[in-house]
């Protein structure tokens, strides 16, 4: 905690403006490159046969094709990303639809939630962490659509949680009453991972 990361007070890339003061997480760096990282190859999914779909904890599904999703209410967050590998970037623009909205008509008990995705990556959250306006849905950034390595057509994006939590290529959320660690927090990251907290890996 509290550590100061090699080139927060140099020049230029990585160097936090004086506006931001208190902006970086700790043990943080900005960038203003977009890296990409991903487990495993890009999957190439079209919009054609794209669908996305919330699970109860009984077994229902609400499924939105690509049109239906489209034609529900869109928001635009700008919001700061903070990656576990140390990248941060701010004020990234992303155009979707809000998990309120996708979890509106859901009728669930459930307090955890796993998002699921073409290729099999999985990552799981408590369930408040996707409500109250603080995840989307995401298929476009910076006004362009989702480029295909970032996520297209489509990824969650939960910003205040480190950015593994943010599935990419993302085809469902189901909705759990046991907390179900998904990939990469069955291979020892944080459960939880807020960057505030600095909680990167369990055994950290
Ligand atoms: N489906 C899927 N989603 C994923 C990943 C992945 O490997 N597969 N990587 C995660 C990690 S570790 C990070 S840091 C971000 C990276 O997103 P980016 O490649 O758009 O920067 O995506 C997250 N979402
Ligand atoms: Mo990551």
């Amino acid at each position: 905690m509290g550590r100061l990361t090699p080139g927060f007070h140099r020049r230029g890339e990585g160097r936090a403006e004086d506006a931001d003061e208190g902006r970086l997480p700790p043990g943080q760096y900005l960038t203003h490159d977009f890296p990409v990282l991903s487990a495993g190859p890009t999957p190439d999914v079209g919009t054609d046969e794209w669908t996305f779909t919330v699970q109860n904890e009984t077994g229902d599904e609400l499924t939105w094709t690509w049109q239906e999703f489209m034609n529900l209410p869109q928001e635009h967050p700008t919001v700061d990303i903070h990656c576990v590998t140390r990248w941060s970037k701010f004020g990234t623009t992303w155009t979707g639809v809000s998990l309120d909205t996708l979890l509106e008509d859901v009728e669930t008990a459930a307090d955890y939630a796993v998002a699921y995705c073409h290729g099999g990556y999985t990552t799981n959250l408590p369930l408040e962490d996707l409500t109250d306006g603080k995840a989307w849905i995401a298929h476009s950034f910076e006004d362009e659509p989702l480029a295909p390595e970032h996520g297209g057509p489509a990824r969650l994006v939960v910003p205040h949680l480190y950015f593994w939590k943010s599935a990419k290529w993302v085809r469902g959320i189901r909705l759990t009453l046991q907390d179900e660690p998904g990939f990469w927090e069955t291979a020892g990251y944080h459960d939880y991972g807020d960057p505030w907290r600095e909680q990167r890996y369990s055994w950290s």
